[in-house]
């Protein structure tokens, strides 16, 4: 995720220096969808250019930067028309640093400029196709290919308009994007897009905007260049008041908008909003027969706050109800559905001596470590490598022996952490193969690790990790995938994952409209002290994750326990008061699983079970259970997780806990 946010002023008088600190308060209200890196560009004083500041860190440091380089009266010069670009970066290409920063340009002279949310999944295509046009690339982003395209597009078509260039650009470009383009050879225009990544246009003229929509066009402008606006008299396209001042904001959502105007657009995939001459007009780049005839301009009713979590009160709230959205990004350029291949390409080039290794040693803290708990089993089965997992503290205490032919993962959403970086740099001192699985991008873990895997969740706010341990699991299963394409002997097993994993955000939405009954299932077990969670193979890892939520978000005792340890001691635990939850799922274990769960109730236990939708056998034995949807038994942790999570959320509410901040915590833990 990142920011975008871009103001366009037509005939309205405005300095630049009022431009840039509206663009600068737009970005502070998207920092929260990312921040490693900030960026602006508005015109030059003789309005004939396009200058920009970037720089690495939060919004403030730009904000100083501004301050520096944009004093003098120039600025100060009230412009009547003018088009600012700004965006708050979340790195997926390309570690947190100046040049990597957006805006990215097309040429050194600015020709045309661009902010870009998402992924450009067929960069390097397009990359090679323009260096042997004879273009030189200055950052590592897969963004800078657009710009580049844009302008190789202005070259070849002199008499495209702006918006076609940029239309032309996005029928080249795969992956998810949301853009806003600034151009130096087409002053006072603006072109944004989107696919897959959120963009919505809000209007600000002084008196009440005439319609409540604006008509979308097809096909190429007329000969003039103009787009094919319907004339301002005609009622059914008049979205403009008589008076032509009017300003323009373009944003990644309303959260930037809400304090100068409640009067939004919120654009559609493959949506082009464009300004010219101070008129807005949308268009499609393709006519379907679903199509509406017109975008509607609605009118926000929430306050900015709010709008930053969206309907949510909480990040962490927010953050669990992404992820349908997070697993497909963290797939996103990577799994091929249709050829049922997976490329990674942060680890390609080390597959092959990955391949060699002793074994596999999986990493981390907390819930990172619990990733590598849920993936362990099947990176044993698709590798056929010893696979160990270790909790970074511990591994650290015993002085683990770590071989040149070990291959060590090191697993972090922050990438961070000290007791996984410094066991990173205890293997890498002795000459073992690092391999970072982090969120982060140009993170500590990032950079000194020798290859890895970008999780690509967006920024988590919530302390409390959630959509990064989803993308983790992912992550960790992809690279299983890939470890295994060449085993005649697992294809059948990895096209049964492949058809999981593409299955799997929509069974997240249906887990997640277990939400109200988990609410209930909190009412009852909030003023305990203590909660049992049982399960066994590919569920443990659930266990050990939702007992940690529990403990973090509730400061309720919670424990994740084997359900074949039971018998060795915890049973004593068990009985008619005790909270108990039970995982027992249709899997290699479920008749292990059903031994534990009559344990349990022949001790007057009354588990809370989750359970496959419509196994009445192992409902039968609860009056509190929970169904969701049937996958492939590797993949079942990432749906029956989601219920913890959400459980450990209603009853942190319930129990008036700081959900986004728990007590004692902080989201990346950097001393040891
Ligand atoms: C879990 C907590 C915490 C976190 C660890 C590891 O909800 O956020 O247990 O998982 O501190 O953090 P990193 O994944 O950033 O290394
Ligand atoms: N992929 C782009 C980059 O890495 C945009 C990332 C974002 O959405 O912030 O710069």
């Amino acid at each position: 995720m990142c920011g975008i946010f871009a103001y366009l002023n037509y005939l309205t008088p405005k300095s630049r220096l009022e431009v840039l600190d509206l663009l600068v308060t737009g970005l502070k209200r998207l920092e929260y969808r990312g921040y490693d890196s900030t960026g602006v560009a508005i015109d030059s004083p003789d309005s004939k250019n396009i200058v920009m500041v970037k720089r690495t860190g939060k919004v403030k440091v730009l904000e100083d930067a501004i301050k520096e380089h944009f004093s003098g009266g120039e600025y100060s010069e009230p412009v009547m028309t003018h088009i600012g670009i700004a965006h708050t970066r979340w790195a997926t290409h390309g570690v947190p640093c100046e040049r990597n920063s957006h805006p990215h340009r097309s040429d050194e002279g600015n020709g045309f400029v661009v902010v870009h949310n998402g992924i450009i999944t067929n960069y390097n295509d397009v990359k090679t196709f323009l260096a042997k046009r004879g273009y030189e690339f200055e950052s590592d982003t897969d963004t800078e290919v657009f710009a580049k395209l844009v302008h190789h597009l202005w070259k070849t078509h002199p008499t495209y308009s702006f918006r076609e260039l940029v239309e032309q650009a996005i029928l080249q470009v795969e992956g998810a994007f949301a853009i806003a383009v600034k151009s130096k050879h087409f002053p006072g225009e603006c072109v944004a897009s989107r696919r897959s990544s959120p963009l919505l246009v809000a209007i600000k003229t002084k008196s009440r905007l005439a319609t409540d929509h604006i008509p979308i066009l097809y096909g190429k402008d007329t000969d003039s260049g103009k787009p094919q606006v319907l004339p301002r008299s005609d009622s059914t396209s008049e979205f403009m008041p008589e008076e032509k001042e009017v300003e323009y904001f373009f944003a990644s959502d309303a959260s930037a908008v809400i304090e100068h105007t409640n009067r939004v657009i919120y654009l559609e995939d493959d949506d082009v909003a464009a300004v010219r001459d101070g008129t807005l007009s949308i268009h499609r780049l393709k006519k379907s027969l679903d199509d509406p005839h017109a975008r509607e301009i609605t009118t926000l009713k929430m306050e900015i706050q709010q709008i930053m979590k969206g309907n949510y009160d909480y990040f962490m709230q927010k953050e669990i109800f992404e992820q349908p959205d997070s697993v497909v990004n963290t797939m996103r350029g990577r799994v091929r559905f249709d050829g049922n291949a997976i490329v990674l390409g942060g680890i390609k080039d080390y597959i092959p001596e990955i391949k060699r290794c002793r074994r596999l040693m999986l990493i981390g803290c907390g819930t990172s470590y619990h990733s590598a708990v849920a993936t362990r089993q099947l990176l044993e089965e698709l590798t056929e490598l010893p696979v160990i997992v270790e909790l970074a503290s511990d591994f650290l205490d015993r002085n683990t022996p770590i071989f040149r032919d070990d291959v060590c993962f090191f697993i972090s959403q922050s990438g961070e952490t000290a007791d996984t970086l410094m066991a990173l740099r205890y293997c890498k001192q002795r000459g073992a193969l690092i391999v970072g699985i982090t969120n982060t991008v140009g993170s500590s873990i990032c950079r000194e690790s020798h290859c890895g895997v970008h999780i690509n969740a967006g920024p988590e706010i919530g302390v409390a990790s959630t959509k990064a341990y989803t993308s983790q699991f992912i992550s960790l299963v992809m690279f299983a995938l890939v470890m295994s394409e060449d085993r005649l002997s697992l294809q059948q097993r990895r096209l049964e994952i492949l058809q999981a994993l593409s299955n799997l955000a929509d069974q997240i939405r249906k887990v997640l409209k277990l939400d109200s009954k988990v609410q209930e299932l909190a009412k009852d077990l909030y003023q305990h002290k203590s909660l049992l969670i049982m399960g066994r193979g590919y569920n443990f890892a659930t266990c050990l994750e939702g007992a940690l939520k529990v403990k973090e978000l509730t400061y309720m005792h919670s424990e994740g326990i084997m359900a074949g340890e039971l018998k060795h001691g915890p049973l004593a635990l068990v009985d008619d008061s005790m909270p108990v939850l039970m995982i027992v799922l249709r899997d290699p274990v479920y008749v292990k699983c059903m031994n534990a769960l009559q344990q349990v109730t022949s001790r007057k236990g009354c588990p809370v079970i989750i359970c496959e939708e419509g196994d009445e056998e192992t409902k039968a034995f609860s009056s509190r259970h929970l169904e969701i949807p049937r996958t492939v038994d590797c993949l079942q942790g990432i749906l029956t997780v989601i219920p913890m999570q959400l459980l450990s959320y209603h009853i942190a509410v319930l129990r008036g806990c700081d959900v986004d901040c728990p007590r004692n915590l902080a989201k990346s833990v950097t001393v040891e």
